[in-house]
């Protein structure tokens, strides 16, 4: 498959989370504060999507609303990248088929709120955690999405050479919550501090997680958020849905049922993620 990409320092942002993570018009709110927020920082934020079975590195502005607004998108990870491609379908990709494509085209830094993992009945287990596992790339988030198994998800990471830095923390994120109780593999407290370490890692062929919790003002203590949870998940499985319409579903019904607070704390998680990627991607750029 062919990919339009720009040069320079650059940050890919994936675009599932603009198709079915978050409601017209916050998942286009979200993409231009990412954006916004990566240039700010010095480089060039790259949305990576499938228009109309086209690999895009990098859309304008008005692919991007086309995209918020697209009535009935595909969710593409690795499985249907191809098929995508092939069948000219136009939809978001996942984190898996976000980082194939920016290492495809040279990119070194990705950022997005939260990585797939490992479902809480342990079968479902994204592909994202393969393909980070096989990807040499720096991935900015605020740990794995909010419904997945955090232990777990850590443990396949660890399993599969992947390692989880801390930005001023010591912390794995919760994604909506600081507070997780689990250890990261390292802490760094400045950019600078990342390059050495990228640089030594990215030999191995695996990516790196750089992981940074939600800004404190719109965080979720971790109590409040172990009651949504629970109930969304219980109602999720009465309602019979599986597979890949589980992370849409949840999402929504967390928003319902904590009056909007998700939302605005995702926001402000991928902007802060996207600002970090990009001064990331600046600095290493620098050389
Ligand atoms: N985290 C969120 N919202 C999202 C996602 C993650 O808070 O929408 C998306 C990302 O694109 C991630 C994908 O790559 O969900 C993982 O989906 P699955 O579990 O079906 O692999
Ligand atoms: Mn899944």
């Amino acid at each position: 498959m062919q990919v339009r990409v720009a040069g320079g320092a650059r940050v890919a942002l994936e675009s599932a989370v603009i198709t079915h993570g978050l409601p017209y018009p916050h998942n286009h709110e979200a993409a231009q504060r990412m954006q916004h927020a990566v240039r700010e920082a010095g480089a060039t934020p790259c949305i990576v999507a499938i228009l109309q079975g086209v690999a895009c590195v990098g859309i304008s502005d008005a692919e991007l609303e086309a995209l918020a607004l697209q009535p009935a998108p595909s969710k593409i990870a690795l499985h249907n990248l191809g098929i995508a491609c092939g069948m000219q379908i136009t939809g978001g990709t996942t984190v898996a088929a976000t980082a194939y494509l920016a290492h495809k085209a040279g990119i070194e830094v990705m950022a997005t709120g939260g990585i797939g993992g490992v479902h809480q009945d342990g079968r479902d287990v994204s592909g994202d955690l393969p393909t980070l596992a096989r990807t040499p790339l720096l991935v900015v988030c605020s740990g794995a999405k909010a419904i997945v198994d955090l232990s777990a998800t850590r443990e396949w990471l660890q399993t599969h050479g992947v390692p989880i830095v801390g930005y001023q923390t010591d912390e794995l994120p919760g994604f909506y919550t600081a507070q997780t109780g689990l250890r990261t593999d390292a802490r760094v407290d400045d950019v600078d501090a990342l390059v050495p370490l990228w640089r030594a890692h990215r030999e191995l062929g695996t990516a790196i997680l750089v992981v940074q919790p939600p800004p404190s003002e719109y965080a979720i203590p971790r109590a409040e958020l172990d009651a949504l949870l629970s109930q969304a998940l219980t109602e999720c499985a009465a309602a019979g849905v599986s597979g890949g319409a589980v992370t849409p579903w949840l999402l929504r019904r967390l928003a319902e049922l904590s009056a909007g607070r998700t939302v605005q704390v995702n926001l402000a998680l991928l902007e802060a993620n996207a600002r970090l990627a990009g001064q990331i991607a600046t600095r290493l750029h620098q050389g």
